[in-house]
């Protein structure tokens, strides 16, 4: 017998990414239910290489009955439907910001911290990290357990996937009316984003920085160590699926390149590629659809003394979303859930 699992946010671009992964690992369900808003309704959604869902109106979804909810809407709509969901006993992986900081809602990476998952059971809901986040955080935890981070300066080249469907629609037109010289419309980013990037992704806050920026700070120091000390930039680039990030760490114990890349090469989810060749390292659109991170060009940063700056990319909407909450849900059902 298998789980009852619905999706919340089933038409997006990470909502179709959770079911095409759920299929692809084989997650153990006997039934999967595509939810979505008002307007989706009725819409199909692939599960699989063969079934095909309907999606069914969330508002009125009764979630008694469901096991595992993974949800993906906004967060102003998960902060309606996830305690709905969790009142009616389902164990609910809620992929947006609204839970990530309460005290009583793990938020996990599994090959960081699954020791964590244990605090699901005040609120019956588990936070899957901001994307960005997710990667950072699985190249850091084997350098930070062997040569302790003090602190990570970060600067981010964020596919556009990663602000949803609109937003790679946006890229593909402003890139097609350049082209043929029609005049560029703008909706989704502040800015032109063919041919340019953009150092603004959510809102600013009052110190200047951005609610982006200020995500990778306090989900790191919650979901690593909370003595990390993290500067973050963060930008978005015109590429459809794939965040980079420019990772510069200074360590209390002494670090080298020949050694980081041992370690992390020994670390799980971690794939380094680094030679000093055109194709000795990993760029975004060599990775769409894969579930790695990927670390490049180690090196020795010698302006600091124990210093390493890397390259890393990984598939925003796999490892930096659907995925992390699919292995999440593998977690629950291996370690907590008794059929
Ligand atoms: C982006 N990383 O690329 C963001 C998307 O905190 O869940 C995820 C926003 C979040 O725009």
């Amino acid at each position: 017998m298998g789980y009852t699992v619905a999706v919340i946010g089933a038409t997006g671009n990470v909502g179709r990414e959770i079911l095409q992964t759920l299929a692809e690992r084989k997650f153990p369900a006997d039934k999967v239910i595509a939810l979505a808003s008002e307007k989706s309704i009725g819409q199909d959604v692939s599960y699989g290489e063969d079934d095909i869902l309907k999606v069914q109106d969330l508002n009125k979804f009764d979630f008694h009955g469901v096991d595992i909810v993974l949800s993906s809407p906004g967060a102003k709509v998960s902060a309606v439907h996830v305690p709905r969901a969790a009142a009616a006993g389902a164990m609910v992986i809620d992929n947006t910001s609204q839970f990530r900081m309460d005290p009583d809602v793990p938020l996990i990476v599994p090959e960081v911290n699954p020791e964590a998952l244990a605090g699901y059971r005040k609120r019956g809901i588990i936070a899957n990290p901001n994307g960005a986040t997710i990667l950072m955080a699985v190249a850091l935890k084997p350098l930070h357990d062997r040569y302790k981070i003090r602190r990570v300066v970060v600067s981010t080249y964020q596919s556009v996937s990663g602000a949803g469907k609109e937003a790679m629609d946006e890229l593909f037109t402003q890139t097609r009316a350049i082209f043929v010289n029609d005049p560029i419309a703008k909706s989704v980013f502040p800015k032109q984003i063919a041919f340019n990037v953009i150092p603004h992704i959510d809102a600013f806050m009052e110190d200047g920085s951005t609610r982006e920026e200020w995500k990778m700070t306090v989900e790191t120091k919650k979901i690593l160590d909370p003595k990390i000390k993290v500067a973050a930039t963060c930008v978005r680039v015109p590429t459809f699926i794939g965040h980079a990030l420019s990772i510069n760490i200074e360590t209390e114990e002494p670090i080298s390149a020949e050694e980081a890349r041992i370690v992390l090469r020994a670390a799980p989810g971690v794939s380094v590629v680094d030679q000093q060749t055109g194709d000795g390292y990993v760029t975004p659109v060599e990775i769409a659809g894969e579930n790695p991170v990927f670390v490049s060009r180690i090196r020795d940063d010698i302006t600091v003394e124990n210093g390493l700056s890397f390259w890393c990319v990984a598939d925003n909407l796999r490892k930096g979303a659907a995925l992390n909450a699919v292995q999440i849900a593998e977690l629950l059902v291996r370690d907590y859930m008794v059929e």
